[in-house]
């Protein structure tokens, strides 16, 4: 652990800044002991305060200037640090070194975010989570900085001030907060049918994942890759995690709000505290011109994706995360990720989404983080030596030296030098065409690659779709549900059927004229969660509600059963203070029922003792518990005192319930590997 002082940056060293008993002394900005912290200075004990209080004056201005202006867009964002490690050498692909050397390690800082909310809203609102990469290689910083959508709601980056201003509050009224559930997004959306295909995955469960962890990220763009002989392929970039990619159901989501608004961070943060390190395996769909013109989509339309089926993946190595942030203003707050920021090897397509992205975010940082220096902020600095002949600007952190800031120079020998054979060279494309302002007709079929990702789907994920389009429209206004349901029919006569008669609303869809009429294609298994998913529980958290008396063969075996597969075992208890084992030994909770709704485990095990269970059916909290666990199609464990509680909670025995006396532990298990009882949830809810 590093001290949070830092007593080393005065030139001094140890002198009066280290107290008697040897800890640092607490000191000014400027290095001056403070004697007392606890009163400023005042004209006798009860007069005013000086304006010679230097020590209360930097303190107050200090923290008076604490906060900067949040991101304009995924403002709430949580950090972690780790490794890329290459497979292999790739250099027939790239020359970028941190993809040719399988020895070495390249620190990464991730940050993933939410896009819509400010700094201080929830983890779990319905939106595209951002996942952006810094890797600090040997040759400079290149940020990978995706979505874990592979699709954008716009095609040209013109668009993208209007896109955000709809889903960001309301300018009259400040909301909604973190939501695209309103009038102003829904009214921008359907006027745009180029969003349609990325409308229909934000629908999805994908848009509420179950942990960061369990996230795929996705360059979105084509790049390009150049090799040492300045062959260039066309790339698209996957990130898939080694956990599987897993969502929430919408009302657990909507509860987990309320329960743990940190739902996200807090789960990266105990995974990587408790030594279980997340990692992601990076990929690339490699492909070259040739291939891109039998496509029958733009490869530079950045709202298509590359079907698997047509350029399957190819993996080039993998990213653990290892090691928290320290300081999360320093480090999360203040990361500066800039797709710009590139190295020889990777290159950029054409895409005009993208294009707009090279100039934006550098621009963004000189509001955000105060100037042009804020590469000298420790997380953005690289990691390899840096030499330029730069000086000056707000916050200049580095001394330079000499009398030559410029170049050519003939006064300083040994000032750096461009480096014609090592630096980056952009891919030499051909460029030729009239200026102008026009989408390309390659750009123009909005529906057919929407309705690809319908028919991927199993049943339970499309209902899901359908009852995220209808809570949604459900906000907003009749002409702009007309309109969306017009769009929805174009994707799929059974996507706009089910929403219509979601909303009670069969018949009154608009009639839309696409610009291309939708494609019939073939579905694409990778595209649905539920058809991909690990059966396992690694990861994942179990719940268990305990009462006086518990039984202590089954917590031992169950915690054995979960460590054995890489789960947590989590108690919940009537008090914080914990219960007393059948053989009288102390059971510690690690929450109490009031403060860990069943919202927040992926299983649960109701392990009360029959003698004590009359205790916790009485509270509505308990019942609430069992009933919530059902309702979200988790698997369900009980014991013969926890059967009380699952019948005043009306849970009846059926798949996914289990009695885990004995042998039904097993079957706990197996069960929870299948992560939920879709089975179950036509009993529970209709779509819509
Ligand atoms: Fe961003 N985006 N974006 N974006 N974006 C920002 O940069 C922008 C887009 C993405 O954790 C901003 O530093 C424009 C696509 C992530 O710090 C800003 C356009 C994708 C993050 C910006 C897009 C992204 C940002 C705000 C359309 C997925 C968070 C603060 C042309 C490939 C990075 C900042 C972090 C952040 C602009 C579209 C991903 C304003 C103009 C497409 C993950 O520069």
């Amino acid at each position: 652990m590093k001290n949070d002082i830092d007593t080393t940056s005065g030139e001094g060293g140890e002198t009066h800044q280290t107290a008697t008993d040897g800890r640092a002394s607490l000191t000014t900005n400027q290095g001056t002991t403070i004697a007392d912290n606890q009163n400023s200075e005042r004209a006798g004990a009860r007069g005013p305060t000086l304006l010679e209080d230097f020590i209360l004056r930097e303190k107050i201005t200090h923290f008076d200037h604490e906060r900067i202006p949040e991101r304009v867009v995924h403002a709430r964002g949580y950090g972690a640090k780790g490794y890329f490690q290459s497979y292999e050498d790739h250099s027939s692909l790239t020359k970028a070194a941190f993809l040719r050397d399988p020895k070495e390690k390249t620190p990464v800082f991730v940050r993933f975010s939410t896009v819509a909310g400010s700094k201080g809203s929830v983890d779990t609102a319905r939106d595209v989570r951002g996942f952006a990469v810094k890797f600090y290689t040997s040759e400079g910083n290149y940020d990978l900085v995706g979505n874990n959508i592979p699709v954008f709601f716009i095609q040209d980056a013109i668009k993208f001030p209007d896109l955000i201003h709809s889903v960001k509050p309301e300018p009259d009224r400040g909301f909604p907060q973190a939501q695209s559930a309103h009038d102003t997004f829904w009214d921008f959306a359907s006027l745009m049918p180029e969003s349609m295909n990325m409308l229909t995955w934000v629908m999805s469960d994908r848009a509420i994942p179950r942990s960061l962890r369990m996230m795929e990220g996705f360059g979105i763009h084509t790049f390009r890759f150049v090799n040492d002989a300045g062959e260039s392929k066309f790339v698209k970039l996957h990130w898939r995690p080694k956990l599987g990619t897993f969502g929430l159901v919408w009302n657990e989501a909507l509860k987990i709000s309320g329960a743990d608004p940190d739902f996200h961070r807090r789960d990266m943060w105990d995974a990587i505290e408790s030594g279980d390190f997340p990692e992601w395996e990076l990929s690339v769909q490699v492909f070259d011109q040739k291939t891109a013109d039998g496509f029958d989509f733009d490869i530079l339309d950045p709202t298509k994706i590359i079907p698997e089926e047509l350029v399957p993946l190819t993996p080039l190595g993998k990213m653990v995360l290892d090691e928290n942030v320290q300081d999360f203003f320093a480090e999360t707050e203040q990361v500066a990720f800039c797709p710009s920021h590139v190295v020889p090897g990777i290159d950029f397509s054409d895409d005009p989404l993208l294009q707009g992205r090279l100039f934006s975010y550098l621009d963004t940082q000189l509001s955000r983080l105060g100037g042009p220096n804020f590469h000298e902020i420790e997380v953005n600095r690289p990691k390899c030596p840096w030499h330029n002949l730069q000086r000056g600007g707000h916050m200049r952190g580095r001394v330079g030296s000499g009398r030559a800031h410029y170049e050519p120079n003939s006064l300083a020998e040994d000032a750096p030098r461009e480096d014609p054979k090592r630096g980056f060279m952009s891919y030499a494309q051909e460029v030729a065409g009239p200026k102008q302002r026009v989408r390309s007709e390659t750009f123009a079929d909005h529906y057919t690659q929407a309705r690809q990702f319908w028919i991927s789907q199993t049943e339970p994920e499309q209902r899901h779709i359908v009852n995220g389009f209808s809570f949604e429209l459900g906000k907003c206004q009749e002409k702009i549900r007309k309109r969306m349901l017009g769009h929805l029919d174009l994707i799929h006569p059974d996507l706009g059927e089910a929403v219509a008669k979601a909303l009670g609303m069969e018949g009154q869809a608009d009639a839309i004229e696409p610009a291309i009429a939708p494609r019939d294609t073939d579905p694409s298994p990778p595209l649905s969660m539920i058809k991909t998913a690990p059966k396992s529980i690694e990861g994942r958290k179990i719940g268990v509600l305990v009462s006086e008396g518990v039984d202590d063969s089954i917590l031992a075996s169950l915690r054995s059963k979960a460590k054995d597969e890489g789960a947590k075992v989590e108690i919940v208890a009537p008090k914080i203070g914990g219960v007393t084992s059948a053989a009288g030994k102390a059971v510690a909770a690690d929450h109490a029922l009031s403060g860990a709704p069943s919202v927040v485990f992926d299983a649960v095990v109701v392990a009360l003792a029959e003698a004590t269970a009359g205790d916790v059916v009485k509270e509505a909290a308990a019942v609430g518990w069992v009933h919530d666990a059902y309702w979200h199609l988790k698997v369900i464990g009980y014991t013969a005192g926890g059967k009380t509680l699952l019948d005043k909670a009306g849970v009846p025995d059926e798949e996914g319930v289990v009695a885990v006396d004995g042998k039904g532990l097993e079957q706990f298990i197996e069960d929870a590997k299948e992560h939920r009882i879709w089975a179950r949830e036509p009993k529970v809810m209709s779509p819509g």
